[in-house]
């Protein structure tokens, strides 16, 4: 698991962290110096200021501590400061990443948000394999009528997963199609109910009302409902993810978020400003464009693959 991990996250691993081990090796002594300029690299590699600031602040206290004099030693610090700050920022993501898999209510009702292209679909695709692998029956709901296209390719992946779809035509009401599709989650006796909507911007007002229509029809049948709301986000866009995430997060209140494309980008480090300043946690990473892509976020594992 780690080990391909390590190799998806190879470009932000040529990218940042690269940057810090050339830097640690070009300059052997620690002082004010060195700290700057890591600090550089921190914030030029999406980890946001405040971010970069406190992990820093947090080496430094630790180098001074112990008196460390050799750069080549303040790596293990950087590494423990990183899982620190997104363990203490990120309790839920911490303590078991996929709780969510494992949760005993039933049919457990997860709606998927988010911009266009970010990989909704895609995700609960992935999503739904995983919980199917657990045992757990999938029923997924095409609430996504805006184009035909979205329609196939939720079945496609459906498909690929061997679960279950509620579907209508193209053009549908997306709550109805939502609203039946829950209501034959209950009939159906199933576990789990993963409901796609459509992209939309987070500045679209009428289509950020539509998002809330589709929550409040859920809450009718089951009171709960959805219990999840994840908010898909493109680890490529960098901090403009951030500001989807508050408008979304302030919308239909934002459970977890699923960071997807980190495998094609060196913009790894924006995990650290999500979870730092939007305090929101992440729950699953995409890695890649398969089925078995997908992986629940554990803070540890994350940060030894970034060094690795
Ligand atoms: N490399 C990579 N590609 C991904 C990942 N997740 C999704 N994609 C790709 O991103 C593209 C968009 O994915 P979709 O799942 O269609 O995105 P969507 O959010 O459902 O799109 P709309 O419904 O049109 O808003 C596809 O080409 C996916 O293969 C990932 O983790 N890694
Ligand atoms: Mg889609």
């Amino acid at each position: 698991m780690v080990k391909t991990l390590k190799q998806k996250l190879s470009k932000t691993r040529a990218g940042f962290i690269g940057k810090v081990n050339a830097l640690i090796r070009s300059q052997q002594d620690i002082n004010d110096d060195l700290f700057d300029s890591l600090e550089e690299i921190m914030i030029s590699g999406d980890l946001g200021v405040d971010f970069s600031l406190k992990l820093i602040e947090d080496v430094r206290k630790k180098v001074d501590e112990l008196g460390i004099k050799k750069s080549e030693n303040i790596v293990r610090f950087i590494k423990s400061a990183m899982v620190k700050t997104l363990n203490s920022n990120c309790q839920s993501s911490v303590s078991d990443p996929g709780a969510l898999l494992k949760s005993e209510i039933k049919p457990y009702v997860l709606m998927i948000v988010g911009v266009n292209g970010t990989g909704k679909t895609t995700s609960i695709g992935k999503l739904a394999a995983m919980y199917k692998k657990t045992g757990k029956t999938v029923l997924l709901s095409a609430a996504d009528t805006f184009r035909a296209a979205a329609l196939e390719q939720l079945e496609i992946w459906a498909e690929r997963a061997q679960v279950e779809i509620i579907r209508n035509q193209p053009g549908a009401d997306p709550a109805s199609v939502a609203f039946d599709s829950l209501k034959a989650a209950i009939s159906r006796n199933v576990d789990v109910l993963i409901v796609d909507t459509a992209g939309r911007l987070h500045t679209k007002s009428n289509l950020m009302e539509e998002l809330k229509k589709i929550r409040r029809v859920l809450a009718k049948l089951l009171l709960e409902a959805p219990h999840e709301t994840l908010l898909i986000m493109d680890a490529t866009t960098g901090q403009n993810g951030l500001n989807q995430a508050r408008q979304f997060a302030q919308a239909v209140g934002v459970t977890g978020i699923v960071l997807t494309k980190l495998d094609g980008t060196a913009r790894g480090g924006i995990v650290f400003s999500i979870v730092k300043e939007l305090g929101i946690p992440v729950k699953f990473i995409g890695i890649g464009e398969k089925l078995e892509d997908l992986e629940a976020f554990n803070a540890n594992d994350f940060v030894e693959a970034l060094f690795a």
